[in-house]
């Protein structure tokens, strides 16, 4: 399961994706993320909706991957994730720290964290989480294609969490990805859902699954979608 590296990636991203702070606007319209969970940049956006209490449906466009990265390639006329679709302000942005930026101009009530505007030295922290997953969540693997998007109640540093997302990567499947990090807003209806608060939680639309921890979400992955 890896989850002592997965730990360490948190470690060097901590406090970033952890608590929600300074939400502004919500959006109407459903912001799209195509993107691959071993990405550095891509962490960085995933942080920011993390703490922006956003949620995002996600393409996972890992490198080889046939599913959603062409997709993404003719959406924004480049081979280059993190890319967001946000139809509120209709752009099409490419660049994390732009992404960023953007996320907190409309959908939050100032400049982001510190943590997500040192450049170079918060691009490399990124690298090093990457790094220590050792290349999970960066290449497709075969797999069959759900007829819905799954549902996964995560946040951005939950080292579990991380894991589950690592392997619906893999497997590009794409997910409504429903951020409650510490603060978040959404953690009551999750509660009235789920019945307790923890993440990763899954629900599967096409099957009727719902489940809670890891191991047993990543082995339901596998054996629904995954392909030996
Ligand atoms: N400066 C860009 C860099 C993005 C970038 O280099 N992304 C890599 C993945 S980490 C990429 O898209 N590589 C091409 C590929 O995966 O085919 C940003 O911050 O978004």
């Amino acid at each position: 399961m890896f989850i002592v590296p997965s730990y360490g990636a948190s470690v060097v991203r901590f406090p970033l994706g952890f608590r929600t702070s300074g939400m502004g606007p919500r959006p109407e319209k459903r912001l799209e993320l195509y993107e691959f969970e071993g990405c550095p940049f891509c962490r960085k956006v995933r942080e920011a909706l993390s703490m922006l209490d956003l949620e995002v449906l996600v393409k996972p466009s890992p490198k080889g991957g046939g599913r959603f990265r062409k997709e993404g390639i003719a959406l924004g006329g480049k081979a280059q994730f993190p890319l967001l679709v946000d139809p509120n302000q209709q752009v099409t942005l490419y660049e994390s720290d732009a992404i960023v930026k953007h996320l907190y101009a409309h959908y939050g009530t100032g400049p982001a964290p510190l943590g997500l505007r040192t450049g170079l030295l918060g691009d490399g922290l990124s690298a090093v989480a990457s790094l220590l997953r050792a290349g999970s969540g960066s290449r497709a693997r075969a797999s069959r294609a759900p007829e819905a998007p799954l549902e996964l109640w995560s946040f951005e540093i939950s080292p579990y969490a991380r894991r589950v997302r690592e392997v619906l990567c893999e497997l590009e499947i794409p997910y409504m990805l429903h951020n409650v990090a510490k603060g978040s807003a959404n953690r009551a209806a999750f509660l009235a859902r789920a019945g307790k608060v923890q993440v990763p939680y899954l629900e599967d639309p096409n099957t009727g699954a719902k489940m809670f921890e890891s191991r047993d979400i990543v082995k339901y992955l596998e054996a629904t979608y995954g392909a030996g």
